[in-house]
């Protein structure tokens, strides 16, 4: 079967009329902030700057500071004309980032580099690696962040890549299709999963784990079950998922579910 054209057109979309609209009404919001969860959906979105981030507008949707304090920063980046990120390695040594280019392309400097990206590719920036990210043209940005929890003497290296690039990986008892952004190796401490459902495709799993999840709705619709809550969602809606929050997802609607997904690695769960 040939691989389905991705498209994200939803995510940044201003049109209202690219979803259900009941962020229209005034003081509605479907954005919920739990104790173990949360829904942040497109209409409770707050553009602000962020440090670094030149000609920049950042959205952050997950932080450290949520109720039961995420271990990691999940946060949309919407780049000007000129806009221009440049990183702080003396500031924030043991920071790691993962980029991912939603819409529009950016120009990256640095060790392995010069690239070009754009959408539908990712790079990782591990601790103290210098990196500049320069706006090529509407550039559109899903960022994680975290402090980087050093589980083994190796530090992880810089690595980039393209979703369609990536292999669909076996998945026991599992109808979805799943690829992992980063090497499957002790030193990342974390992975970025893109996760495909079909319409009536569901999590078979209900799952409950001590792994956190930050997830960007790329495209379609359907259910998310977090805890005793279920939960319409559509593309541009992002979640945050604690340590054991009963999770399960259902696609529904007339096209593929994609979600991008953060999920903590090869660390003690204790
Ligand atoms: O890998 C995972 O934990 C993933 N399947 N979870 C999820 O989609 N909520
Ligand atoms: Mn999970």
């Amino acid at each position: 079967a040939s691989a389905t054209k991705h498209d994200y057109t939803s995510v940044f979309s201003k049109d209202r009329d690219a979803g259900v609209k009941f962020e229209n009404l005034p003081g509605f919001t479907r954005s919920v902030v739990e104790r173990d969860h949360a829904l942040i959906t497109p209409e409770s979105r707050v553009w602000s700057g962020t440090p670094g981030w030149k000609k920049t507008n950042t959205a952050h949707l997950i932080t450290p500071s949520f109720p039961m304090a995420a271990e990691f920063t999940m946060y949309l980046v919407d780049m000007q004309e000129g806009g221009v990120f440049q990183s702080d390695e003396k500031g924030q040594p043991h920071l790691e980032r993962f980029i991912f280019v939603v819409e529009g392309s950016i120009f990256v400097k640095c060790a392995d580099g010069p690239l070009t990206l754009k959408d539908d590719d990712f790079a990782f920036f591990p601790p103290g690696y210098a990196h500049q990210i320069e706006n090529l043209g509407g550039a559109k940005l899903v960022v994680y962040e975290r402090q980087h929890f050093y589980a083994s003497e190796t530090v992880p290296a810089f690595h980039h890549g393209n979703t369609e690039e990536k292999p669909n990986l076996v998945t026991p008892g599992e109808i979805f299709k799943l690829k992992k952004c980063l090497p499957e190796q002790e030193e990342y401490d974390f992975n970025i999963h893109i996760m495909d459902f079909e319409p009536g495709e569901f999590l078979n799993v209900k799952e409950v784990h001590y792994n956190q999840h930050g997830l960007l709705l790329l495209e379609g619709q359907g259910i998310y079950r977090l805890g005793e809550r279920w939960y319409p969602v559509q593309a541009g809606d992002a979640i945050w998922m604690g340590p054991f929050v009963p999770q399960w997802y259902g696609a529904l609607g007339k096209k593929r579910s994609r979600y991008i997904l953060y999920k903590d690695t090869y660390r003690p769960p204790g």
